[in-house]
């Protein structure tokens, strides 16, 4: 069915992730379709989401806009910085939609940087009680961005959510090729290199995910991408690189998937049920 997966950018911080995938072409898959929700109008306005909705208006035609807006979805993606007021007002609406319509919810949002006041972890802590339910949730601290611009202490916090945002649009990819949405509470990290044990290695320190992510995992996923076909013996490795980190009972999948626009490169993902 056409359009049966909406990805809701909440909040300007949602909008700017949104356009990174659109840039990305995620919206060349038949099926994806994007909806950007907000406050401010500048943002929205220059928004090449299919949707637009505006949160400054009658709490009736707001809930309207939104449940019309998520007709027909199967699942429904949110990017969003938590604390921020959009997130605030549009995902109970959204919740609510899912929970009526028994839809899948993956969700993606940054918690406020301790560099934002005390409002923001505020808005934040009363936003997160409407995730319960979701059926796969990332939460990523915003500090956890520091680390990748670790070689760039001046970084200004306008230049680590632009790290945030890179790092959302390459989860959101990740779990569209997978197209497995239940990891209830979950991490994941990714990596890059010119040999898989490398790009896995790369994605198993992933500041977003946890030395103890993997150790208690329930349920993993590893992915290669790669520009030529891996070795047998590679991907072997790679898998029992990952294993050999996790409890023996967990459930753990792998895939490996040959892109030709990588070239040399391999991209490893790895995603993890959280404790
Ligand atoms: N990923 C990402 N997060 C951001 C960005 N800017 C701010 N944030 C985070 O998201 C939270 C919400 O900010 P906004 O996205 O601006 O929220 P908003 O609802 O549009 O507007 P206000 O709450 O009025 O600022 C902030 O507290 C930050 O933690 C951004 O450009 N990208
Ligand atoms: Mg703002």
């Amino acid at each position: 069915m056409d359009n049966d997966i909406k990805i809701v950018g909440i909040g300007e911080g949602g909008a700017k992730i949104i356009n990174k995938l659109i840039q990305a072409g995620v919206d060349k898959k038949k099926s994806v379709e994007f909806i950007a929700i907000g406050n401010d109008e500048n943002i929205m306005l220059t928004s090449p989401a299919r949707k637009n909705i505006f949160l400054n208006r009658d709490l009736t035609i707001i809930y309207k806009s939104i449940f019309e807006a998520l007709e027909g979805a199967k699942v429904i993606f949110i990017v969003a910085g938590l604390a921020g007021n959009a997130a605030k007002s549009a995902i109970p609406i959204i919740m609510s939609y899912a929970k009526t319509y028994n839809t899948l919810t993956v969700v993606f949002v940054c918690k406020p940087s301790v560099l934002e006041n005390s409002t923001r972890k505020i808005n934040s802590e009363y936003t997160m009680n409407y995730l319960r339910e979701v059926n796969t949730l990332f939460v990523v601290p915003a500090e956890k961005f520091f680390v990748l611009r670790i070689n760039q202490p001046q970084i200004s916090l306008q230049e680590l959510f632009e790290v945030a945002d890179e790092v959302f649009c390459q989860g959101v990819k990740i779990l569209l090729d997978l197209n497995d949405f239940k990891f209830g509470n979950a991490a994941f990290g990714y990596g890059e290199a010119t040999n898989a044990i490398e790009a896995i290695k790369i994605a198993a320190k992933f500041p977003t995910l946890e030395e103890n992510d993997l150790k208690t995992a329930k349920k993993v996923f590893l992915g290669l991408k790669s520009g030529k076909l891996l070795t047998l013996s590679s991907i072997d490795a790679a898998n029992k690189f990952i294993k050999a980190q996790l409890p023996p009972e967990a459930e753990f999948n792998s895939r490996a998937d040959v892109v030709p626009l990588f070239g040399e490169k391999i991209f490893a993902s790895i995603i993890c049920t959280r404790k």
